[in-house]
């Protein structure tokens, strides 16, 4: 029986447990106490989740096979034990990261295959880290490279050439994983691909414009059989739950008997679907997370996210929270049409809009993306084009990119202006009391922010009196 191992690797900060980016900052004792406490709350509590792709090709039977998952946020990587592959998923932030632990296992003569996000997009970085690599989304060849480890014969690059029929996907098991490990274990995706091309996203670079569903039934199925192990809330990591409605509609409306309760992300154009939103509501849907990112006309065109309307964001919002679900509203500050009056215009809108958790990202160029490629050529990165490592995912703790029409230094003391404003302990109250529903989430993730944009705040600070040059 050939063993597999299957990593998965923290993030330096971010969702995994967010902790200063700048390590030459030396926090306290009281500061390191408390950020240990932080981050195993909003690890448990917020966002700690199974990783959803390695679930999935843990899912394959394939004859002579036996899987194992190391999930380094509780486990050690066990180095010490023989296996007969090792499989990591790789994204940009954590690259480095990924490649050290590669060395670590072929230090020991094992074998080593790398996937995901950043492999599929950068493979040329990934070249001399392992013994395989899969390029693309695996599903087609993940089976093609498990029989060519059984019989010796693992070759050094694996690449999709077409997106993958979905409806081959098998259905994912959760035999790798310790459920209670997790705050939730029901991460379900029904699709992939996104139509839209907003400029700051790498969506439709991984997974391609055209949406490719799996079958409703299959999904139903599948979340029947999660339900005989983890009642607990469902997570849909589709991108867009709603960009095909009749699809959405019919997988819902399906899912009303199993009476579970689920969350997702969705475009704000939900607040107009309104039969599908009804049916959201009816099949148990608790919150959506909803991409508004700008408020003008300007900033939305000029990234094209042509598919937001600024003068609808209001009763989109006001709809989806009639039906009782939450918003999760995430904005980006710091868009080309932005100036330091859109910092006013954002915490009017927030408050006026109720939203339930807003989301306040600052604009982070991604390798890969459009607006990372216009931002280098209007020298506006403020780290080394080709260092795309220092592009890394951080809780807004660091600035990436010159703003267009804002000097860098007005700009950070607007954005922490604007954090502190959105993010006070009586609007955490506030917001958790005028939830529509899951109000005890609504006040464990206002107060989380509370930490958490303090140490955007902190940080951000610490980057311009340290590095910028402004
Ligand atoms: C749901 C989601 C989350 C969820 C749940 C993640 C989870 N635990 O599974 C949460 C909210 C927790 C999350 C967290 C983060 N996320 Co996220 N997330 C997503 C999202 C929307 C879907 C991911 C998914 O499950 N896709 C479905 C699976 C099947 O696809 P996949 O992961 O690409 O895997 C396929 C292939 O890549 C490949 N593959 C993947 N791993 C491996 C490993 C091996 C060995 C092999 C052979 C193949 C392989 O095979 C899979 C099947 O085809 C994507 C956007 C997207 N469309 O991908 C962003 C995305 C992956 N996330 C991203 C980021 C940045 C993060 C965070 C760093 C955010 C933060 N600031 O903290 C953290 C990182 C956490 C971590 N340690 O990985 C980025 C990665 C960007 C990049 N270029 O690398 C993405 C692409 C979003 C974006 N557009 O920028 N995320
Ligand atoms: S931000 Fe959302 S809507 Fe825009 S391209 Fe990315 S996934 Fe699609």
């Amino acid at each position: 029986m050939k063993r597999v191992l299957l990593v998965f690797s923290r993030s330096d900060s971010g969702v995994d447990g967010p902790r200063s980016v700048h390590k030459q900052q030396k926090p306290s004792a009281f500061q390191q106490l408390k950020e240990t406490f932080f981050q195993r709350v909003i690890q448990k509590a917020q966002f700690a989740v199974p990783p959803y792709a390695l679930l999935l090709l843990s899912s394959y039977d394939i004859p002579g096979v036996a899987f194992e998952l190391c999930d380094m946020r509780y486990q050690a990587l066990p180095l010490d034990e023989k296996w007969d592959l090792v499989g990591i998923s790789v994204h940009t932030g954590i690259a480095k990261t990924a490649f050290d632990i590669a060395a670590q296992f072929r230090r020991k003569n094992m074998k080593v295959v790398l996937g995901g996000p950043h492999v599929s997009l950068f493979p040329e970085t990934c070249i001399g880290k392992a013994d395989a690599l899969v390029v693309g989304e695996a599903d087609e060849i993940w089976r093609e490279v498990l029989s060519d480890l059984v019989s010796g014969k693992l070759k050094p690059k694996y690449e999709a050439k077409t997106f993958p029929d979905l409806r081959l996907t098998p259905q994912v098991k959760k035999e790798v994983i310790q459920i209670s490990d997790y705050f939730t274990t029901n991460l379900i995706q029904t699709s992939r691909g996104c139509p839209y091309q907003c400029d700051f996203c790498n969506v439709s670079l991984m997974n391609g414009r055209k949406i490719r569903h799996r079958p409703v039934e299959q999904v139903v199925a599948e979340v029947a059989s999660f339900l005989e192990k983890d009642q607990r809330v469902f997570f849909f990591v589709d991108d867009t739950i709603n960009a095909d409605p009749d699809y959405a509609f019919s997988l819902f409306n399906a899912l009303i008997p199993y009476q579970i309760k689920w969350v997702g992300q969705a475009t704000t154009l939900i607040g107009r679907q309104k039969k599908l939103l009804e049916i959201f509501a009816k099949s148990g849907c608790r919150g959506l997370l909803v991409g508004i990112e700008g408020l003008s006309d300007a900033s939305l065109t000029l990234h094209n996210k042509t598919h937001n309307s600024p003068t609808q964001l209001l009763s989109d919002i006001q709809a989806i929270r009639d039906q009782g679900i939450c918003v999760y509203g995430s904005f980006i500050y710091g868009l080309d049409g932005d100036t330091l009056r859109t910092a006013d215009t954002l915490l009017n809108f927030v408050e006026k809009s109720n939203i339930d958790i807003p989301g306040i990202n600052l604009l982070r160029p991604i390798p890969g993306t459009a607006l990372f490629e216009r931002f280098a050529e209007e020298g506006r990165l403020l780290f080394p084009k080709d260092d795309i490592y220092a592009f890394r995912y951080s809780w807004a703790q660091e600035l990436q990119c010159k703003p267009k029409n804002i000097p860098v230094r007005n700009f950070i003391q607007s954005y922490s202006d604007l954090t502190q404003q959105v993010y006070t302990f009586s609007n955490a109250l506030k917001r958790a009391k005028n939830a529509p529903t899951i109000k005890s989430v609504i006040l464990m993730f206002n107060l989380a922010y509370i930490y958490l944009y303090g140490l955007s705040r902190k940080d951000l600070n610490f980057q311009l009196q340290t590095s910028l040059n402004v």
